[in-house]
């Protein structure tokens, strides 16, 4: 044996355990011992059923995907499940944890499926880029028909044990000892003797499909698959399975499998798996976390509002305070309303709405934070404003409490300076609306506490979010990138784009939507204020917020909106503004094509964040990553801008940039040194900025 797999033999029961720390991946070294485990108790006598469980706190989650894109070693996981599927006697997975990936598949190829009350069972390939490639696509729909395998499938979504078994996909569900329960239900099925049909031989819940039903369902998947391989492949695996021989079937899968493995697509989203993981490390040996117990929020508006839901969402209880009790019931009026509204859309049980709302303690004196053990200021966007807030937290929190400032781009070191305990004090950047965008930025401070920035970074995930170290800078990494990439929007506009022309060339490339529309979004007003605060112009944009024009919320801004639709119309009025503007200016306007808006607008974005890589603002390209496509909805097949970079080849931008400067003469495209070296070594970690 070895020790990633053991076998005991008792009562006749063969239990196979696999032991692969942390999540039972099933890597190389778990394959062979495996196979050959299973290949000797098929003919061995003494066992009579066998057992197939894990050590540790879950099922296999799947194969192990830091060995996608190596040489292959034998065996395949689709070797283990066509041995499984030899074997006469009753074959048992027992579930706890996640049995996602090729750890379901492995599962599939058993006869039976136990599975702990609180398991969750899923083929999630899809979010790396690729389908279940041991088989899943067609033996998932033999279980729980070809629909509801699809959707699972094209979502990547597991489902509770619970769901698994009306479905079909698990056949008993323990609450208590799984291990017992999987062995006395192995043995009992032994002793009632029979044949034990394997997965692969039942048909019955296929025959029940409704083709067109089934194609409207992929055709309606495909359309929100966004550029992306993966989806489509999937759809078509799960047909193949409906209208295909099993083996030609999974032949099929196997073809589609091999090609999205070795694609970019799956790269960069295989890439973001593990940059997620590694943005929320902070560097420290044995960093000890605080305890969080109870969060007190400052500002009952719509960020703080959303912060405080979205700790309440992860099972804290929160304290509220705002400067008055109306200011403080308007607040939570609006968090009984958006928790109303999830109601309503059924993404929520009355039930949690109940219970998350008990979370809730408001109050309008500051000593009621005494008892909190991390406190997030979100009062208004003003420096005298929040260090007055830090003075007041100072007086009050009690010793060790973590102080946070909500700023999206404020200078936290200046902040910190207004309380005694800078070590305590750190930035918490969350998107808006807080309880739903996943990014959340954790701004280290120059005197922040390596444990303090620990202890928020595991916070982060237990309340769901993706959290990124940054360090402090204007607009820290998203936003700071965000004024990059669009610098050059109103050049492009007067120079003949229109603003349809810029959002095609955005929405083409992945984006869920362009700039001017994400303005209108957003309400232009917003940006006016900050120009305005910063002593900037802008000519086409200040010229629609002079007009009213602020986008959504006023009807009209870029785009024109009939009443009540959020579709997005082209405005003659705006068009000829652009115009009429690039006149007065003696701009001559021309035809812009997709590949200069994306020149002048990406390149740029690469180009600051191989700045903040220089800065140190960021301690690696992938966290860059990370913040795009979470914050700022970079297309998650070209990995996020630094990935994509090396995809679009970092030399090309180089030269592109140095053109676009000797045109232009804008010092937005001086390539920064860090780039230079990026297209000169092909790696990003030449500055510490480990890709
Ligand atoms: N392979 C290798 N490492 C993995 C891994 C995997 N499948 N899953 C997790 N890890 C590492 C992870 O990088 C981290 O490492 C540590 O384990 C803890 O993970 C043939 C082709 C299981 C729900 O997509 O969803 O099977 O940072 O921090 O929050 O058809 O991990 O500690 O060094 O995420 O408790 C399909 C991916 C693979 C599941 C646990 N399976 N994993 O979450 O811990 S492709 C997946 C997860 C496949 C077959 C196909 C989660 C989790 P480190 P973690 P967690």
């Amino acid at each position: 044996m070895s020790s990633s797999v053991s076998v005991a033999i008792e009562n006749g029961v063969a239990v196979v355990t696999i032991d692969n720390p942390p999540v039972n991946a099933l890597s190389f070294h778990v394959r062979r011992p495996l196979y050959e485990a299973l290949a000797t108790l098929r003919d061995d006598p003494s066992a009579r059923a066998i057992v197939i469980a894990c050590a540790g706190r879950t099922f296999v989650a799947g194969a192990d995907i830091t060995e996608f894109g190596k040489p292959v070693e034998q065996p395949e996981l689709r070797a283990i499940v066509a041995l499984l599927e030899t074997i006469a006697k009753p074959t048992v997975a027992a579930i706890h944890g996640t049995a996602l990936g090729g750890g379901l598949e492995l599962a599939l190829g058993c006869h039976f499926r136990v599975a702990d009350q609180g398991a969750r069972l899923g083929l999630p390939e899809v979010k790396l880029g690729l389908l279940p490639g041991g088989g899943g696509t067609v033996r998932l729909p033999r279980l729980v028909g070809a629909e509801k395998a699809l959707g699972m499938i094209v979502s990547g979504a597991p489902i509770l044990a619970g769901e698994a078994k009306a479905a079909g996909l698990a056949d008993a569900v323990v609450d208590g000892d799984l291990l017992a329960e999987a062995i006395r239900f192995a043995s009992e099925t032994a002793d009632q003797g029979g044949v034990f049909i394997a997965v692969r031989d039942r048909n019955d819940r296929l025959a029940e499909t409704d083709l067109a039903a089934f194609d409207a369902q992929a055709t309606d998947l495909a359309r929100k698959s966004r550029g992306l391989d993966a989806p489509l492949a999937c759809a078509e695996a799960v047909h193949n399975a409906i209208t295909l021989p099993f083996d030609e079937a999974l032949a099929a899968e196997r073809a589609l499998f091999v090609k999205l493995v070795s694609g970019d697509q799956s790269r960069a989203q295989r890439h973001l798996f593990f940059a997620e993981r590694e943005a929320a490390k902070v560097p420290g040996k044995d960093l000890q976390r605080r305890t969080i117990e109870r969060v007190g929020i400052i500002g009952a508006g719509t960020m703080g509002g959303g912060i405080a839901m979205a700790f309440a969402n992860g099972g804290f209880p929160v304290t509220l305070l705002e400067t008055s009790a109306e200011a403080l019931q308007r607040g939570m009026a609006m968090i009984e309303k958006n928790y109303a509204v999830s109601v309503s859309r059924g993404s929520l049980t009355e039930e949690a709405r109940e219970q998350r709302l008990g979370l809730f303690k408001g109050s309008t004196d500051y000593a009621d934070l005494a008892d909190c053990d991390l406190i997030i200021e979100a009062v208004f966007e003003d420096m005298a404003v929040k260090k007055e807030v830090f003075g007041k937290l100072d007086a009050v929190a009690r010793p060790g409490a973590i102080l946070a400032t909500n700023t999206s781009y404020l200078d936290v070191n200046e902040i910190a300076t207004s309380t005694a305990r800078p070590r305590d004090v750190l930035g918490t950047h969350f998107f808006s609306p807080a309880n739903v965008m996943k990014l959340l930025e954790i701004v280290r401070a120059e005197k922040t506490a390596p444990d303090a920035l620990a202890t928020v970074a595991d916070l982060a995930r237990r309340i769901g979010k993706v959290a990124v170290v940054v360090g402090v800078c204007h607009g820290f990494v998203g936003n700071r990138m965000l004024s990059a990439r669009g610098a050059e929007n109103e050049f492009l506009l007067l120079e003949g784009a229109t603003p349809g022309q810029v959002d095609k060339a955005f929405t083409d490339f992945g984006w869920p939507m362009g700039p001017c529309q994400m303005g209108d979004l957003a309400g232009l007003d917003i940006g006016w204020r900050n120009r305005k605060a910063r002593g900037l112009t802008a000519v086409i944009a200040d010229t629609l917020c002079e007009e009213g024009r602020f986008g959504q919320k006023t009807g009209r801004g870029w785009y024109r909106y009939e009443s009540g639709s959020r579709e997005p119309a082209t405005d003659p009025e705006v068009e000829k503004l652009i115009r009429t503007k690039a006149g007065e200016l003696g701009i001559a306007q021309r035809e812009i094509g997709a590949d200069e808006i994306i020149e002048r607008t990406l390149y740029p974005l690469i180009n600051e964040g191989a700045k903040i890589l220089q800065e140190g603002i960021a301690a690696r390209a992938s966290d860059i990553d990370v913040v795009w496509v979470n914050g700022y909805g970079f297309p998650i097949g070209k990995g996020g801008p630094m990935f994509w970079a090396g995809l679009e080849g970092a030399v090309r931008i180089v030269e592109r940039l140095e053109y676009w400067r000797q045109r232009t003469g804008r010092g937005i495209f001086e390539p920064a040194p860090v780039l230079r070296r990026f297209a000169e070594t092909g790696s990003w970690e030449a500055v510490g900025g480990a890709l």
